[in-house]
């Protein structure tokens, strides 16, 4: 519960918000804020506050636009757009890095490591989640932070879990949106973890620029059930837990999956996909993994592959939200959802085609009912 208030823009700790406060929580409010007498509810800021606030990397302001980015209601939404909108000029100009791997895989702790090794080297870090999951089962991937403690308390460093509640394509918009205003806050370093399931991996590739794998020893049997699919959307296969007794299994994992590597297509034209082995936990061989990457961005930054990708992202972000929005509000529509179970009765009693159901529902959705 607690964790929950400190995502919501409207409440501060009265000791904070004494200088905005327009009222105290009362009434039916009070539930939503347990610790009622201590909070306030904050002035609303306005979107040049915002901002400037990201613009200066002001950490809370950050927060708070985030906040904005994710709410799903008509007048957060409207004030993000014009948010983002001003701040277009100053996005873009960082590596977006996503991270994939079965749970257990050591993503959490690769990226504490990884995450505090390019702050070292003067980097700023933001570390976001596409967690799909987190909605059904209202946890979060990024929901232990204990992994990657020292990370979350480096101000070089802003670590943000996934957005919760809504579909895919609900998640997918906030993480890009959050991404941009990560940006324009000057982090120019962006980690997108995901977990290996299903589609959230499509969705983290269509957002980054460099895709990698977390994977572990085993290799024969994790290629066995693995779909050759993921095999061809990463840019990089990282065999993690290469330390200890492991370390030979390790090799020998790495050196299979090159093999099976070698017959696919990789996934970045002009870039050949290979695996590497790293101890996220003692941190070896996350520098070489840096290194790996520097040459990625040179070598397709310098075909035009980095910018054509960019493009092409743009390009489909905008008819994936398009879809999005098209599905949502269709559903949504008071008429379809009368008629569709009495539609779907039709079909299914073998008194109507599939396609004259479908035609029905959607001229009623375009208000052309025959
Ligand atoms: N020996 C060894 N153990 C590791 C290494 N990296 C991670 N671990 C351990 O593996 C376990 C899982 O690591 P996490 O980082 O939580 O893995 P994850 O991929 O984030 O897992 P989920 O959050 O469940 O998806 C932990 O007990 C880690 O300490 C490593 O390089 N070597
Ligand atoms: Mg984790």
């Amino acid at each position: 519960m607690s964790d929950e208030r400190t995502y919501r823009p409207e409440w501060v700790p009265k000791e904070r918000g004494d200088e905005f406060a327009t009222a105290y929580v009362k009434g039916k409010d009070e539930a939503a804020a347990p610790n009622a007498k201590k909070w306030v509810k904050r002035r609303e800021r306005s979107a040049s506050e915002y901002i400037e606030g990201v613009l200066r990397n002001d950490r809370t302001v950050l927060a708070q636009a985030i906040t904005l980015v994710e709410s799903n209601a008509a007048k957060h939404m409207e004030m993000a757009q014009q948010i983002l909108n001003e701040l277009l000029p100053h996005v873009g100009k960082s590596i977006r890095i996503g991270i994939t791997g079965v749970p257990g895989a050591g993503k959490s702790t690769f990226i504490e490591a990884f995450g505090q090794f390019l702050c070292e080297k003067g980097h700023r870090v933001a570390v976001l989640a596409v967690d799909p999951s987190s909605s059904i089962t209202g946890g979060s991937i990024l929901g232990d932070k204990t992994r990657m403690e020292n990370l979350s308390r480096d101000p070089r460093a802003f670590i943000r879990p996934s957005p919760s509640g809504g579909t895919l394509g609900g998640v997918h918009r906030k993480t890009r949106e959050t991404m941009l205003l990560c940006e324009a806050a000057g982090y120019d370093i962006i980690l997108v973890e995901t977990v290996g399931v299903g589609q959230s991996e499509f969705v983290v590739r269509g957002m980054v620029d460099f895709f990698m794998l977390l994977a572990l020893t085993g290799a024969g049997d994790e290629l066995q059930g693995m779909k050759k699919g993921i095999m061809e959307l990463v840019d990089a296969v990282i065999i993690n837990k290469a330390d200890g007794d492991n370390k030979p299994k390790a090799l020998a994992a790495q050196e299979e999956y090159n093999q099976f590597l070698h017959y696919l297509r990789p996934a970045t034209p002009g870039w050949k996909t290979e695996a590497h082995t790293c101890s996220a936990l003692y941190g070896e061989g996350i520098e070489h993994i840096w290194h790996v990457i520097e040459k990625f961005v040179a070598v397709t930054k310098q075909s035009g592959v980095f910018e054509e990708r960019r493009r092409h992202q743009l390009k489909d972000w905008i008819y994936a939200m398009i879809k999005d929005y098209l599905e949502t509000s269709f559903f949504a529509h008071p008429l379809v959802k009368e008629k569709l179970p009495i539609v779907e009765n039709h079909v299914i009693s073998g008194r109507q085609s599939v396609t004259s159901a479908v035609r029905e529902l959607i001229s009623v959705y375009e208000n052309r009912e025959s």
